[in-house]
C-alpha cells in the first residue's frame, strides 16, 4: 500500500476523494486472482421496460440471503473469494470505515461500461459510503451533478480508490463510458448492505 494522498474531486463538501495509486503495488495480483476467482454472472436488467443484458459481468459478494435488487436485477449473494477479503481489509484499514458487502464487475474490455446512475437504493442507508477500487486497464470515469453543471472525468489507473460518501449519491450520478482499450477491468465497490425486505 502506498501513502498518497487523497485528491477531493468537489472542494465544496469533500465527499469525493480520489486516492490515485493507494493499492497500485497489490493491483496486477488481485486482478488476475479474481478474474479467475470469482463466479462471474451475466445479469439482465429491465431498462424502459425491456429487458436488456448488461454490458459487463458481475458477482455480489455478501452475507448469506443478502440479495441486492435494483433496475429489475436480483444479485444473488456469492462467498468472498480469498484476494476480494484480502482488498477489503486492506481499505477498510486505510479509510476506517468496515464494509459488509461488494459489487464487483467486469469489463473485459473498452466495449462494456456501466451508464449513469447513482448508488442509492434505500438499502444503502441514507448516506452510502461507497469504495470503489479499480484493477486492470485504466478507464475515464465520469461524475455530473444531478441538478445540472459540469461534467467530472478522471482516469481511474490500476490500484487506485476512490471514496463515495456523504450525500454524493444523491447530488451526482456516475458513470464508465465505453473506451477504445482491449484490455479487461475489474472494479471492486465495497458497500454497506442494509437489506430492506427479505
Ligand atoms: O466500474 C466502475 O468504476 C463503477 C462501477 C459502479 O458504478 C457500480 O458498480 O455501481
Ligand atoms: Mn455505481
Amino acid at each position: 500500500m502506498s501513502s498518497d494522498n487523497p485528491c477531493v474531486l468537489d472542494p465544496e463538501h469533500g465527499e469525493l476523494l480520489l486516492y490515485p495509486a493507494l493499492f497500485s503495488a497489490e493491483a496486477s495480483l488481485w486482478y488476475s486472482q479474481l478474474r479467475k476467482l470469482v463466479p462471474w454472472r451475466r445479469e439482465q436488467a429491465m431498462i424502459f421496460g425491456r429487458r436488456r443484458v448488461l454490458p459487463r459481468l458481475t458477482a455480489w459478494c455478501a452475507g448469506a440471503g443478502q440479495r441486492y435488487r435494483y433496475s429489475g436485477i436480483c444479485h444473488e449473494p456469492t462467498p468472498w473469494p480469498q484476494p476480494l477479503c484480502t482488498a477489503r481489509t486492506a481499505v477498510e484499514k486505510h479509510i476506517g470505515t468496515a464494509f459488509n458487502s461488494a459489487l464487483i464487475s467486469y469489463y473485459r474490455n473498452g466495449g462494456e461500461y456501466i451508464g449513469w446512475h447513482s448508488d442509492n437504493e434505500a438499502s444503502m442507508g441514507a448516506q452510502p459510503c461507497i469504495a470503489s477500487l479499480s484493477l486492470g486497464a485504466t478507464r475515464r470515469f465520469q461524475l455530473r451533478p444531478r441538478q445540472g453543471g459540469k461534467t467530472l472525468s478522471i482516469e481511474l489507473p490500476a490500484g487506485s480508490l476512490l471514496l463515495m460518501r456523504g450525500h454524493s449519491q444523491r447530488h451526482w450520478q456516475h458513470r464508465l463510458p465505453p473506451s477504445s482499450v482491449a484490455r479487461g477491468r475489474i472494479n471492486i465497490s465495497f458497500r454497506h448492505f442494509e437489506p430492506t425486505s427479505p
